[in-house]
């Protein structure tokens, strides 16, 4: 189906995943510089107690994107991408988070790479919080539990939009905020909301709370972009997974219809600027004491996002407690779905999903939308300097195909497709570099040994043809 002629074909990546040189140009040392990767089940993943000079992490590397940005945007270029989504590190622009005045090397850097983009066609998509905030704010602040990181954030954005808002129009305040329901695990605490719990701390409600100061936090940054340039576009940005029920028993589909406002309710603030109803009232039946104070709700009233950045990897599924309760437990409640396969990560494939989750955020949001993120990690295999990946192009196409469906057929309201990713880079749950997602090859391993060269797999292509044709050549 052929896409308008000013739909956003392009490809997403995250500063820590790719940039690599953690400390340079004046940046300091964010939470993903001293984070073992996610899911690793090291007991040490969580966080090294203190920045250990020996000590290295994939992401102090990346694919060294910071001194390869000329190279690699060359290869976006002949790729065709109209678009190109990336993060500001926070601690290229204020390094530990709490200065008053921004890190001139690192505004230059991001400037020069902006330009870089629009010289050659490409439109700059930026995240400014995307899994890396200024470890100082972890250690010495307690995270966005503490409400001084309001003023702090608002000032790294405003900072921002100030510098670039000529080179770029579209932003997204927080990455995947949501996946703080995921509070269970304690490196999305970490990772999203800078929380290492106390002694006896009960850990919803901490997150709750620090979700809350984000939420204030980011309806801020889209007033002040709002004076700033009433041109940008400011968004939340979600990661999108149906929840579906097991089975057509009443009782599934009320378990599973609470999962999916419990996922997104992150999602009602940004776009309807309240809390909903069923939340209030079960913070209040859990005891919880969230501080909203009156000016914080007239905030989120009026700080509504202008549009909804989403990811989609996967779809979930789950059943009923057996003891009735419409609440997760901490067995995150989840069931495998007999329908779908799985990634070799044991991510459920499921397209059609995609079409769903379009529908579902329209009908439920009423906002523009942007897939920032969709892709296929995988390993993938060099023979004769190629890298045939016939199973990413599958992914990519089964899920464009249902984009395409929901766009031309169901009439969603979606600004732009960016695949993760262009290029290769480091994988934000694993830490793997074998866990591969781009179009373009990167000649590294999981140690940061290899020669670092760029390689184009049989998928480029693909994407470019596809890119060319309006999306009709799937
Ligand atoms: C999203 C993150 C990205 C990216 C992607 C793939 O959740 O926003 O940063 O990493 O997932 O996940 P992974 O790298 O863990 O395979």
């Amino acid at each position: 189906m052929k896409m308008p002629s000013d739909f956003l074909w392009g490809g997403a990546v995250a500063a820590h995943q790719v940039e690599g040189a953690w400390q340079e140009g004046g940046k300091g040392v964010s939470i993903a510089d001293v984070m073992q990767a996610a899911s690793r089940t090291d007991p040490a993943r969580i966080v090294t107690d203190k920045v250990e000079p020996g000590k290295v992490y994939p992401n102090h590397w990346g694919i060294d994107f910071y001194h390869h940005y000329k190279d690699d945007i060359q290869l976006f270029k002949q790729l065709g991408m109209k678009a190109f989504r990336i993060s500001i590190a926070w601690t290229r622009i204020y390094p530990n988070g709490d200065e008053t005045t921004p890190n001139e090397a690192g505004l230059a850097y991001y400037e020069d790479m902006f330009n870089t983009l629009r010289a050659n066609g490409i439109e700059p998509i930026v995240t400014l919080s995307h899994f890396e905030m200024p470890y100082k704010l972890v250690q010495e602040y307690g995270g966005w539990r503490n409400r001084e990181l309001i003023d702090m954030f608002v000032r790294f954005a405003t900072t921002c939009f100030q510098r670039f808002h000529k080179q770029v129009r579209y932003w997204m305040t927080f990455n995947e905020i949501d996946n703080q329901s995921d509070w269970r695990f304690d490196h999305h605490l970490l990772q999203d909301s800078g929380l290492q719990l106390k002694p006896g701390e009960n850990a919803e409600e901490a997150m709750f709370q620090a979700s809350h100061n984000e939420l204030v936090a980011s309806a801020k940054a889209v007033l002040a972009a709002r004076k700033i340039d009433p041109q940008l576009q400011v968004g939340g940005m979600l990661a999108m997974v149906p929840i579906y029920p097991l089975t057509a028993k009443p009782e599934d589909q009320m378990f599973a219809m609470r999962a999916m406002q419990y996922r997104y309710f992150w999602g009602d603030v940004h776009c309807l600027g309240q809390y909903p109803a069923w939340l209030r009232n079960y913070w209040q039946e859990k005891g919880y004491n969230i501080k909203v104070t009156a000016a914080d709700a007239d905030i989120l009233r009026r700080g509504t996002a202008d549009f909804m950045g989403i990811s989609y990897y996967m779809s979930f599924t789950t059943e009923a407690r057996k003891d009735g309760k419409v609440e997760f437990d901490e067995h995150n409640n989840l069931v495998n779905n007999p329908y779908l396969p799985k990634s070799d990560w044991g991510w459920q494939i499921d397209p059609v999903g995609l079409r769903w989750m379009l529908n579902w955020t329209q009908d439920r949001w009423h906002k523009p939308i942007m897939i920032v993120e969709n892709g296929f990690g995988a390993y993938d295999k060099l023979e004769d300097g190629k890298i045939h990946d016939d199973y990413r192009i599958d992914y990519l196409r089964a899920h464009i195909a249902e984009m395409e469906k929901a766009v031309v057929i169901d009439g969603v309201d979606l600004i732009g497709y960016m695949m993760w990713s262009p290029i290769d880079l480091i994988s934000a749950s694993t830490g793997e570099m074998a866990k591969r997602y781009g179009l373009i090859y990167v000649d590294q391993d999981d140690k940061g040994q290899g020669s670092g060269k760029r390689l184009l797999k049989d998928s480029y292509f693909w994407y470019q043809k596809l890119i060319a044709s309006r999306g009709t050549e799937l």
